[in-house]
């Protein structure tokens, strides 16, 4: 976008004595919306009902606004509709706060249908909730963010976002089961699923690249994905189902956790997940950064799962900086892997360590007729082999595979005439 079409943003954030400083965050999600931001404000107060902050300070940053020619004012501030009402009336242009910013950024990076009626559904759980009081002021004199609401009757235009719910509901459930369909294919093949979790921006879609040698769209801007993505992918010889999804934030509003309920459940039903941290952030952001993605997994049902943390970016801070990261996540007792995506650094090590913490493999001594070459390349296909010796008559491979397909595999290999022994003592007398 060039500069001239870029609107022109004002950043303010109310917060605390008890609360750090600072705008970061918030510029970051703002330039990345496509906002230039030509001013910032910070007050440190307690909430005004009128106006969050205070009318001094609403006054002045008025007067900002018509000498740095803004188009809209942003809050980190969650504001009420009554305030927003009544700082759009005073400073003459739309007011919005960080959840309308997320949302303006999802609708942006939206490239599925899924993904599109997901931030729709949530943009209209906001509208509903606010539907009444929305209008209610309208009717008081439109002001920026309030236009066409006057004429309205409140029930109208609150059972009118409450249809189009309904509808996108419905062509939501549609969708989706589709994505249960694949999910149950790739369990019914037997591989273990390995999610990728994190805040946004860790570089998860740059890992996803680097170990599924894909071409995903990744990027400085925040949530760049949005939908999910899965592909086969081997750790240091056993396969698992790798799916890249959704970043998490700080206060990630809760609408937006509903909406993108289902691609969070890949989640969910995962085997294992990997939760990329980005190891450039200040210690006490990665600290912060970890332990919100924590809660966010433990919010949609997934915190029980083994879970390896890749210490991401390390090609951007020092030997010593590496270690002084390690040193903030070691009270967690997750095994952590310093590498750097991008570069490809010690993604060695890092398979290893996620192959030892997939779930347990079966080991199998299989003993395959010669002539069964098709049956000989599935299982080169689907097992990890450690060993092959062929004489004559027989091939003997010794190889590993999750429980369910080694089964599947011991069976076919039975009706082709051949023999299996479990080398793991569980499973004897499987096949
Ligand atoms: N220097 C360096 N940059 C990295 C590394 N990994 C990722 N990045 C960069 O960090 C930025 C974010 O990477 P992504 O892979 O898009 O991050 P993400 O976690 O998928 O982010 P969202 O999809 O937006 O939630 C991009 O500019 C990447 O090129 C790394 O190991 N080193
Ligand atoms: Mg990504």
């Amino acid at each position: 976008m060039s500069n001239q079409s870029r609107q022109r943003a004002i950043l303010v954030r109310r917060r605390l004595p008890s609360e750090a400083g600072g705008l970061e965050e918030l510029r970051g999600l703002a330039h990345t919306a496509g906002y230039e931001v030509v001013a910032e404000f910070e007050q440190v107060r307690e909430p005004d009902p009128r106006y969050n902050i205070g009318l001094g300070k609403a006054k002045e940053i008025a007067e900002a606004i018509k000498k740095l020619r803004a188009d809209k004012v942003i809050f980190d501030n969650e504001l009420k509709v009554v305030q927003i009402y009544n700082l759009a009336k005073l400073f003459g242009v739309e007011v919005i706060d960080r959840l309308q910013l997320i949302l303006e950024i999802f609708s942006k990076h939206a490239s599925t249908t899924e993904a599109k009626l997901q931030i729709e559904l949530a943009r209209l759980r906001y509208e509903l909730a606010h539907a009444r009081e929305k209008v209610r002021l309208a009717k008081m004199g439109e002001q920026p963010g309030f236009y066409g609401l006057g004429r309205y009757e409140v029930d109208v235009y609150y059972n009118a976002i409450k249809r189009r719910i309904v509808s996108i509901n419905a062509t939501l459930r549609r969708i989706r089961r589709k994505s249960i369909i694949y999910r149950q294919m790739r369990r019914e093949m037997g591989y273990p699923l390995v999610s990728l979790a994190g805040y946004t921006n860790a570089g998860k879609t740059e890992l996803f690249n680097a170990l599924a040698h894909e071409q995903k769209l990744v990027s400085d801007a925040l949530f760049t994905t949005l939908s999910t993505t899965t592909r086969l992918v081997d750790f240091a010889g056993r396969r698992a189902f790798l799916t890249d999804t959704v970043g998490f934030i700080e206060r990630l509003p809760i609408l937006l956790v509903e909406a993108f309920k289902t691609t969070l459940e890949e989640t969910v039903f995962s085997d294992l997940i990997i939760l990329v941290v980005d190891a450039s952030d200040e210690l006490e952001d990665i600290r912060r950064k970890v332990l919100c993605s924590l809660e966010v997994l433990g919010e949609i049902g997934a915190s029980d799962k083994p879970l390896v943390i890749a210490l991401n970016k390390i090609d951007l801070i020092t030997r010593s900086r590496v270690e002084e990261a390690m040193e903030i996540l070691s009270f967690l007792k997750h095994p952590v892997v310093p590498i750097s995506a991008k570069q490809g650094t010690n993604l060695d090590v890092f398979c290893r360590v996620v192959a030892e913490n997939l779930p347990r493999y079966e080991m199998l001594e299989i003993e395959v007729p010669s002539k069964e070459q098709a049956l000989l390349s599935h299982i080169h296909s689907v097992m990890h082999v450690l060993s092959r010796e062929d004489s004559g008559a027989f091939t003997t491979l010794v190889a590993e595979a999750p429980k369910d397909l080694a089964r599947k595999l011991a069976a076919k290999v039975v009706r082709c005439g051949g023999s299996v022994r479990w080398v793991n003592a569980t499973q004897s007398g499987c096949a």
